[in-house]
């Protein structure tokens, strides 16, 4: 049987990078994604002894890098049969009158702007086809706003309303269309969203057992490898200490 090919963004670190190990573990071919090219190489190196691997090096809020990138794949790596639009992060946790517009940019541009020149690569071919599976990572961010969330939380609640947009849209061409959304998961995300600061970050994870990148790539490994007729549309996954986005149990 022919392998399926997933291409995966933001697969350098946290979710993503979790979700291309267990695909490689399920004999799924990968195209994986990121800006940081060291480690896609040193990933491609580990993975390729389970499965065939190609990387592509672009920013994701750069349409021409995009979609030359995609455009630049090797034949055998060409039809994708899975897309995890994933790359994404915060960028700081202020009030909206305090906002830095320069973050703000940074979110809509990568977080909404991204997802939609990926999927804009590669839904023509999938539609062609007449199959597909588009997987979308949203946050319960894009679920419910909280106090600081502002920006994040609007980039997350269009990835909901894009997931809803596709499954509309794509419908009568037999693709897939899901979204997951998470609570806490202790990646690079609180590192990123402040700005470098380790210890910042890693006082979000203290006190509970945050979600970790590979609880979510499970699942993405579940919902893409149900049968052909089942299409789980939205799930939203938390760490049990946490009730809501505002509501997390610390001991
Ligand atoms: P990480 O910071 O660990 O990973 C983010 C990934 O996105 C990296 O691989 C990064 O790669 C990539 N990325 C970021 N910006 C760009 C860009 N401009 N172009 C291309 N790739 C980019 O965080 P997570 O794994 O936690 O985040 C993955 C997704 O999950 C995001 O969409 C995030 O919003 C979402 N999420 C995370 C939660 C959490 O608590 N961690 C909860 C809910 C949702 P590189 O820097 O190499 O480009
Ligand atoms: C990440 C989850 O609650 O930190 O999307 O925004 S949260």
């Amino acid at each position: 049987m022919k392998l399926k090919t997933a291409l995966i963004t933001g697969a350098t670190s946290g979710i993503g990078k979790a979700t291309a190990e267990i695909f490689a573990k399920n004999n799924i071919q990968l195209v994986l994604c990121g800006r940081r090219n060291q480690r896609l190489i040193e990933l491609k190196n580990e993975l390729s002894k389970l499965t065939n691997v190609a990387i592509l090096q672009f920013d994701v809020s750069k349409k021409e890098e995009v979609f030359n990138a995609i455009q630049s794949l090797p034949t055998a790596f060409q039809k994708i049969d899975i897309l995890i639009n994933n790359a994404g992060n915060a960028h700081g946790l202020s009030t909206i009158q305090d906002g830095d517009t320069d973050d703000w940019d940074a979110m809509i541009d990568i977080n909404v702007k991204g997802l939609l020149y990926v999927s804009k690569a590669i839904l023509p071919q999938m539609v062609e086809r007449n199959e597909g599976f588009v997987v979308n990572i949203g946050s319960i961010a894009g679920k419910e706003v909280y106090p600081n969330g502002n920006v994040y939380c609007a980039s997350k609640y269009a990835v909901n309303a894009l997931n809803k947009a596709m499954r509309l849209d794509l419908n009568k061409h037999n693709i897939r269309v899901s979204a997951i959304h998470p609570g806490a998961v202790e990646t690079e995300f609180s590192e990123v969203r402040f700005k470098g600061d380790k210890e910042k970050a890693s006082n979000v994870y203290k006190g509970f057992n945050a979600l970790q990148a590979n609880d979510i790539a499970e699942i993405i490994y579940f919902v893409i490898s149900r049968p052909a007729h089942v299409n789980i549309e939205d799930l939203i996954v938390y760490p049990t200490a946490q009730a809501s986005a505002t509501v997390l149990h610390r001991e």
